[in-house]
Parts: C-alpha cells; sequence; structure tokens
C-alpha cells in the first residue's frame, strides 16, 4: 500500500506543502498548497510575517484533511539562520528579523575584536556571512538589552513551527550548525561565541537529529483541523540539508551539487568537516547535514538576483521569457554576484548599472540585457567555486547537479555546463521537499538508508542532462570575471 507524508517546505519566496507517496520504492509527489512568502519593511527593518506562515500551513493541512488520507508524518524546512525568541509561556518576544536586514551590516567586524575570524573558523567550520544567527543576535542583544531577562528559550524558524504545531520546543541539529555557534568538531555549543551572542545555553532547547520524531500535532491544532495524532518528524529543517539529501547520485561518486533558489548553494557531501586555511580564505561552510554527513559548500548570491531584477522591470515577464530574452541579448557586461551590494539593494537594476559604471563597463539597457548580464554572472560565479573546490578537496569534478526551483532554468543549466565543461544534470525541481520528505520515510522504516533514498529518487523524477559546447569568449570572459571587485 502507498504510504503518504506531507512536506512543508518554506522559502524566501514561497512555502508549499508536498505530499510524497512511495509505493514498491517509487515515489511520486504532488503540490497540495503553496503560499507565498516575503519579507515586509517596518521602521526601516525587514522581518518575516510568522504568524502568517503558520496560519499558511494550517490552511494548507485543512485541505489534506478533507480529502481524508491516511497520512503518516509531517516534517517541515524552511531557510536557516532566523531565529524567534519566546518566554516562558511560549509567546513571542519581538518580530522575527529577517537575515537581509541591514543591522548586521558591521557586526562581523566588532566581533572579531571579540573573537579573530581564525578562530571562529576554526570551531564553526561556517562561511561567514554578515547576517549568520552569531552577529544577529550580537546585535539584537546589544540593541535590546532589556530583552535578555525576558528570554526563556531561542528556537529557530523550523523548531517554531514545530512548537506551534506539536507543543514541543526543540532545535534540530542541521540548523543550529548555520548560527555559527556551534562547535562542529566537538559536536556541542560554543561557550565562548554564545558569550559573545549573548545568549546562555539554557536558553537553547534540545537539540535533536535530522530524522527525529518531536511529537504529534497537538490536540489543540489537531481538533481544528480534523487530525490528531500526525507524528511530527525533523527533517534536516535546514532547507538546504533537506534539497542536498535528495541530490539523486548514485554509489558515492564524487559529484558537485548546486542547490538552486533563491540562493545557489555550491558544493560537495563530506564525512567530515574541512576547517583549512584555504577553505577559510575562499569561505566555504561546513554545514551539518542529515545522518552524520557535513555540506562542504558555499553561497552564491543566486536566482535572488534575477527575482529581484524582474520585480523592477516595468512589465511582469516570466522567468522563463526573461531567460528566452537573456539568449538573445548581446550585453556583455559582467557583476561579482556576490558582492554585498546586492544583498538587499533598494532597486536592483540601479544597483547593477552602479556596478558596471563604476567597473567601465557598459550599461544593461533591455530586460534581456539584465538577465544575460546576472545569467552570465553566476554561470562564471559556479565556475570560479568549482575551481576553489578543486583546490581545497584536490579533486577533479566532471559532473554538476542542479536541484531545486533553480533547475529549470535550461539557458543558465547550459551555461553552466559551457563554462566549467563538466556534465550538468537539472532536477528534480522539488529536491528540498523530497529530501524533508525521504528523512521522514527512513525515520519510519519504509526506505533504509540515505543511499537507498537517493536510489529512489535518482528511478522517480526525470533528470535532464546538459553536455558542455563552445561558447565565444569564454575565456576573455572569464578573465574579466575574474577581475572584477
Ligand atoms: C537557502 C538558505 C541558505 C542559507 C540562507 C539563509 O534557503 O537556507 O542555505 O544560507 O538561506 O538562511
Amino acid at each position: 500500500m502507498k504510504k503518504i507524508c506531507l512536506a512543508v517546505d518554506i522559502g524566501a519566496s514561497s512555502g508549499r506543502l508536498i505530499m510524497g507517496s512511495l509505493l514498491n520504492k517509487k515515489i511520486v509527489i504532488e503540490e497540495i498548497y503553496r503560499f507565498k512568502n516575503q519579507m515586509y519593511k517596518e521602521n526601516d527593518h525587514y522581518y518575516w510575517d510568522i504568524d502568517h506562515l503558520f496560519f499558511e500551513i494550517l490552511t494548507g493541512l485543512r485541505k489534506i484533511s478533507t480529502v481524508g488520507l491516511k497520512v503518516e508524518s509531517i516534517g517541515i524546512d524552511t531557510w536557516g539562520v532566523d531565529y524567534v525568541l519566546i518566554d516562558q509561556e511560549g509567546k513571542r518576544l519581538c518580530p522575527v528579523y529577517a537575515y537581509r536586514d541591514g543591522r548586521t551590516h558591521h557586526a562581523m567586524a566588532d566581533i572579531f575584536a571579540l573573537c579573530s575570524q581564525e578562530k571562529i573558523y576554526e570551531k564553526t567550520g561556517i562561511q561567514f556571512l554578515q547576517f549568520n544567527t552569531l552577529y544577529q543576535l550580537y546585535v539584537h542583544m546589544k540593541a535590546e538589552p532589556l530583552l535578555k531577562k525576558q528570554i526563556y528559550q531561542l528556537l529557530m524558524i523550523p523548531d517554531y513551527l514545530n512548537y506551534l504545531l506539536c507543543d514541543k520546543k526543540t532545535m534540530e541539529y542541521s540548523n543550529a550548525t548555520t548560527t555559527q555557534m556551534y562547535n562542529i568538531h566537538q559536536q556541542s555549543w560554543d561557550k565562548a561565541l554564545l558569550k559573545v551572542a549573548q545568549i546562555s545555553k539554557d536558553k537553547l532547547p534540545k537539540l535533536v537529529q535530522p530524522g527525529t520524531v518531536i511529537g504529534s500535532v497537538s490536540e489543540k491544532v489537531g481538533k481544528a483541523l480534523g487530525m490528531t495524532g500526525l507524528p511530527v518528524i525533523a527533517p534536516a529543517t535546514h532547507d538546504t540539508g533537506s534539497a542536498v539529501v535528495a541530490v539523486p547520485v548514485m554509489d558515492n561518486e564524487d559529484v558537485v551539487y548546486i542547490s538552486s533558489g533563491t540562493w545557489s548553494l555550491m558544493g560537495i557531501e563530506h564525512d567530515s568537516p574541512i576547517c583549512t586555511k584555504e577553505a577559510l580564505m575562499y569561505n566555504f561552510t561546513n554545514e551539518g547535514g542529515a545522518y552524520g554527513t557535513i555540506r562542504l559548500l558555499k553561497n552564491i548570491m543566486g536566482l535572488w538576483l534575477i527575482q529581484k531584477v524582474k520585480a523592477m522591470l516595468d512589465k511582469d515577464y516570466s522567468f522563463a521569457a526573461l531567460a528566452q530574452l537573456a539568449s538573445t541579448s548581446t550585453c556583455t557586461s559582467l557583476i561579482n554576484p556576490n558582492h554585498a551590494r546586492f544583498l538587499n539593494p533598494n532597486h536592483m537594476l540601479e544597483e547593477i548599472n552602479d556596478y558596471c559604471k563604476e567597473t567601465h563597463q557598459d550599461i544593461p539597457y533591455t530586460p534581456g540585457d539584465y538577465a544575460r548580464c546576472v545569467f552570465e554572472s553566476l554561470a562564471l560565479g559556479y565556475k570560479q567555486v568549482l575551481h576553489q573546490l578543486e583546490s581545497i578537496t584536490g579533486k577533479k569534478f566532471h559532473k554538476i547537479h542542479i536541484i531545486g526551483g533553480g533547475s529549470q532554468n535550461t539557458y543558465l543549466n547550459q551555461l553552466c555546463a559551457d563554462y566549467t565543461g563538466c556534465v550538468v544534470y537539472a532536477g528534480p525541481v522539488e529536491a528540498t521537499a523530497i529530501g524533508n520528505l525521504m528523512v521522514q520515510y527512513i525515520t519510519l522504516g519504509l526506505v533504509d538508508s540515505l543511499q537507498d533514498a537517493r536510489r529512489i529518487i535518482n528511478h522517480s523524477f526525470r533528470i535532464q542532462s546538459f553536455y558542455p559546447q563552445s561558447l565565444n569568449n569564454k575565456h576573455k570572459r572569464w578573465h574579466t570575471f575574474n577581475q572584477l571587485p
């Protein structure tokens, strides 16, 4: 009989409830409900509307319960680093800051004066991004010192949603590692870094590994939904952790993945952290994953760039239309996608214009020009990160798996193959939800292991191949890209 599990996967621009049906070592997925997510701005700060997100989860669950299906379990994943502070009654103490908020612009430099960058990296293995929880908490506690006394516990976003759903407070491991306060070698919170963040260990709930049954949907919530006793399982609650579970690789082959969505997360799976000087220099992260795996990867600004370009255009173009226009544009300007100025600019088109002007390149003119500039820059960014990965690991890679929503961009997939010289395999599109579901199935004893899960995924979804082709001016463009600030 087919076994049904539910994945709630919430990203920076949308949330989805995806139903998985597993039968005879094949999985079929179906989107049950989709909702919008976006930061909102208030008094010059950016926040997430967490209550609305929970409301949307319940709306999706109500849809399922009216159909009357037998569901085995549910799991929630979201983006990393952001947190919720609650008081003793479990009430939220303040709005939930979004990681792109500008309050942490200068926090890293302040903190390095307290604890050196090398030391932080040596302990955590986490890349330096100004929005890591460590920096967010540091500025938060500095700005609102009175809050410290009121905090009963800190939960990461998926932990908080789990708490609302099943009344259990836990902290899931894969997401805990994204805080940059977790010692990846000792596998415990780092006291000195907690002190820097001004949060004591007793405010952090019990750590649970991906695959842990946290509880079941509470009576209160269950009654309102008409479904009681549904087990809540923590997948890798950090979305990237779930996505990488779904890289459809067979037999532990050495491959590179790009989890492509708002961010492009590019790296490899490893069995232990690599915290060398070189890995630090290239700012690679070692995030904790499901079943003891480590994700050695780097954040590349990703499709956020095109999302923000799209939002600023006069006409409403689809992503496919922008890719099509890009392919016929003659624009040769490039940007460094990881420049901090692109993290949350007021106006993406103007930011790109200014960057091109400052670097003596032509200013893009048409929507296709902007799209071309973004996609070429991303593909060159992929090539750069591939070289860094090869240098750090001493390995040579020939295959890149692009997974997630961005894997539908055939134009970017081909550019990636052309610039890197690797064969690109695209899909599955819903990798994050699939990885979330697979961890649930493993916990339920319906899938044997991570390898078994990947075999099932490989047999269940269409994976499209892109072979490298020759490109005009490829070397010249690579050279230009490397000169960019
Ligand atoms: C992707 C992601 C990345 C993380 C960024 C912020 O959705 O989770 O892995 O670096 O968002 O949390």
